[in-house]
């Protein structure tokens, strides 16, 4: 999955792509690259951010989302709000990602379920204004795959079907750096969900401060693309479903290896124990 963020304030491609037609443009670039899917946001989540009106972000996103349907590519719509989701599927979107999981728009897991695309529910504790003051946790794998499942329970009791439920731990979102690297070390309890799961590192704040130098000056977003990489492999050989990243070609060559690495792999041997195999033999 590439990101087009239609923003003029993300995280790391703020303002980049703000008009529509620079951002069609970017978009078909990232299919050119290997992006199975493209996600389109119009609303800044990076920490602190405020919120942008209903009316803006349809504006930001609504040409976008229907100028790379028309050319054939698959794209999401990285939304909290319901009516914008409604207005992206109509015009072409085949999957709503909403980093609230429902929370923020009460609405929005009826309305993903009469369209009937695949929901993206991340784990979220809160708008980006606050949400650092959120992220406390005890066992954060635990309870993130926790607050998950209650989520999954409220949106296929509003209608979402299970099969269309992907879900995403949310890295960056209420968690700190060591909560971060504890839910990738982790894929493999969050897949016990029994969903497929997406993985959004690329470009945040923890690979920087992983990457920082001998002052502790955190490595800046546009150096930390290699280490996106690294995290895509390992994701991927851990059974994610998807990498959101910035970068695409990198990125799909390294699910590439990671599949080819997978496809490959011997299955573990049973073990018979060494006592019993020294006696057997
Ligand atoms: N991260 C951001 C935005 N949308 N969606 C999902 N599903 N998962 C994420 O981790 C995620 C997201 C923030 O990153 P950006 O502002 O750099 O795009």
């Amino acid at each position: 999955m590439g990101v087009v963020n239609v923003t003029p304030d993300s995280f790391s491609d703020g303002g980049q792509w703000f008009d529509a037609e620079t951002a069609i443009r970017h978009g078909l670039d990232l299919v050119d690259e290997g992006a199975d899917l493209v996600d389109v946001g119009g609303e800044s989540t990076r920490p602190g951010a405020a919120r942008v009106s209903l009316e803006e972000e349809l504006r930001r996103v609504v040409p976008v989302i229907r100028g790379l349907a028309a050319e054939g590519v698959a794209v999401s719509v990285d939304t909290m709000r319901a009516e914008v989701a409604e207005a992206a599927v109509e015009a072409g979107a085949i999957l709503v990602n909403d980093v609230s999981g429902g929370l923020a728009d009460p609405v929005m897991p009826r309305v993903v379920a009469a369209t009937g695309v695949p929901y993206v529910v991340m784990h979220w504790r809160g708008h980006s204004s606050d949400m650092d003051s959120r992220a406390i946790y005890a066992d954060v794998v635990t309870e993130v795959a926790e607050e998950l499942r209650k989520r999954v329970d409220l949106v296929l009791a509003e209608g979402v079907r299970e099969e269309q439920v992907i879900l995403d731990p949310g890295l960056g979102f209420s968690k700190h750096a060591e909560h971060n690297w504890a839910l990738l070390a982790g894929i493999d309890r969050l897949r016990e969900l029994g969903r497929p799961l997406i993985i959004g590192a690329s470009r945040k704040r923890f690979i920087g401060r992983l990457l920082a130098d001998s002052d502790g000056e955190p490595r800046p977003f546009s150096e930390s693309d290699d280490a996106t990489v690294a995290i895509t492999a390992l994701a991927a050989r851990a059974g994610a479903w998807c990498v959101r990243v910035h970068q695409v070609r990198p990125n799909a060559d390294a699910v590439r290896v990671a599949a080819a690495w997978k496809a490959t792999e011997r299955p573990p041997k049973t073990s018979t124990g060494p006592e019993r195999g020294r006696s057997a033999g």
